[in-house]
């Protein structure tokens, strides 16, 4: 099957160019222009951009909740990261309950995720289950299974989620020998858990002490000791879901320094406001307790200068598909209330990342094109190992592509950007932009902005070692 994408303006980090991308089967067969026919499909996109399709870095789809014991919503949802331009979701696979984590990924690919994932997917292994030597034994088995990261968790203190300073320099040591780059959720847990209970001890149990109980110091101090360990240990790590200006400082200083970090920042805590969390309907305020918690606007301003800066190389969703049931698990009888502390934390936002990063960035001058292209689709395909497979169109690229409207103008609401939950933490945002057409490996799955694929679309696709934190190291 030939298909040809005319008259459009490819983008990618390097630039624009007007010229035509010539798919056959799978494959980019070609770019540039006075292609001849005959083709089974001809796509006209005069007035469009095209694009490699989105990559997100951080996915948790059918994923433990941060209380450690239950999971989210399901597979079945992740069509509408298609439907927001995004092609390939790195999913969390933690241990499930009596596994190991080669077997954990192993029953993912090949049971839970079987014939139900709409876009393609790669893996991060988490561990909640750390069994000394026997846990570190898997990380070479990971690697050649195709999963080339690791994600801790440095908070959550009491839950399985949990892991000590002991445990993250032995999974340092061991990752770094067979290219496994390391990613670790940083905030300080007993800064967490004194401010926590300090404040629902004077009787604060509202949503919005969730914000004001996880000071940007806390994030900060863990980034750092993320830092230290990775350039004591030379492990190359990533930072995830960074959320304030002091976290940020710290990665920023280290890469300045040339210790082999990076890091990413969410959508989320680009746009949304805190306040929003001040909202007296508990049932709503509660959409927006994720972990770190949305910041200030100083905040704000500062993660679009960091990512514009390269200080922050990544731009993923940390979408946490947690359905409105589980959210008002933080209800709690005796109170009559809700309990922050009891609430699941993460908001969805994987359909919703690349409109964001459009809307406020690109179409508001905040971000250039092809910066947009770099944290949105080819670093953090670099940073898994996926490239150029996944986040560039090359001759040889999978035909992920994104056909994008910048003329479209909207509001968001769940009905036009669904993300397969029954709320929407952006809704009422504008939207400038948005992805009118978008193939997976050359088989249209947008159309007119309408999803047409099927689940089952997706496939696993293994992540190569030593990704691009690696060239962080010293040599
Ligand atoms: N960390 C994540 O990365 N995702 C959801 C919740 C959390 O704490
Ligand atoms: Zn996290
Ligand atoms: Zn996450």
């Amino acid at each position: 099957m030939k298909t040809l994408i005319k008259n459009g303006t490819i983008l990618s980090p390097e630039g624009e160019v007007k010229a035509d991308l010539l798919i056959d089967g799978e494959k980019v067969a070609a770019i540039g222009t006075g292609f001849v026919g005959p083709f089974d499909k001809e796509i006209d996109a005069s007035g469009k951009y095209v694009f490699p399709g989105g990559v997100d870095n951080h996915a948790h789809f059918e994923a433990l909740n941060t209380d450690g014991k239950t999971t989210n919503a399901g597979y079945e949802t992740t069509w509408c990261t298609l439907l927001g331009g995004t092609t390939t979701i790195v999913d969390f696979c933690t241990n499930e309950p009596g596994m190991d984590l080669c077997e954990s990924i192993e029953y993912r690919i090949n049971t839970r995720a079987k014939g139900r994932v709409s876009p393609d997917f790669a893996l991060h292994s988490c561990c909640v289950d750390y069994r000394g030597e026997e846990t570190l034994a898997e990380i070479k088995k990971l690697v050649d299974m195709g999963v080339p990261t690791m994600k801790l968790f440095l908070a959550y203190k009491g839950t399985s989620l949990y892991m000590d300073d002991a445990t993250m320099l032995a999974f340092m040591n061991e990752a770094k020998k067979y290219g496994m780059t390391m990613m670790f959720h940083a905030e300080n847990p007993d800064v967490l858990d004194m401010w926590r209970d300090g404040e629902a001890a004077q009787g604060h149990y509202e949503p919005k002490y969730h914000y004001m109980t996880r000071p940007p110091f806390g994030e900060a101090e863990s980034v750092s000791k993320c830092i230290r360990f990775a350039d004591a240990m030379q492990c190359p790590t990533c930072v995830v879901h960074v959320s304030c200006i002091e976290a940020g400082e710290e990665i920023r200083k280290a890469r300045a320094e040339g210790k082999p970090v990076m890091g990413e920042t969410c959508p989320h805590y680009l746009v949304l406001d805190p306040h929003l969390m001040d909202n007296p309907d508990w049932k709503q305020a509660v959409h927006w307790i994720c972990s770190p918690p949305l910041r200030e606007k100083p905040h704000r301003d500062y993660l679009w200068k960091a990512l514009n800066e390269d200080w922050l190389s990544i731009l993923g969703s940390d979408n946490s598909s947690i359905p409105q049931y589980q959210k008002e698990w933080g209800f709690d009888e005796k109170l009559g209330c809700v309990d922050f502390r009891k609430v699941p934390n993460g908001c969805p936002g994987a359909p919703d990342r690349l409109n964001v990063a459009w809307t406020y960035g690109v179409a508001k001058g905040r971000m250039t094109k092809e910066k947009f292209i770099e944290v949105c689709c080819s670093l953090p395909a670099k940073l898994n190992g996926l490239y150029p497979r996944k986040g560039a169109l090359q001759v040889g690229s999978d035909a992920d592509v994104v056909i994008w409207d910048p003329e479209f103008r909207g509001t968001v609401t769940l009905e036009t950007n669904p993300n397969g939950l029954t709320y929407q933490p952006y809704e009422g945002c504008e939207q400038i932009g948005r992805a009118e057409t978008v193939l997976l490996r050359g088989k249209v799955v947008v159309d007119d902005a309408k999803y047409v694929g099927q689940p089952g679309d997706g496939q696993f696709i293994p992540g190569k070692p030593f990704g691009l934190a690696y060239d962080l190291l010293k040599r």
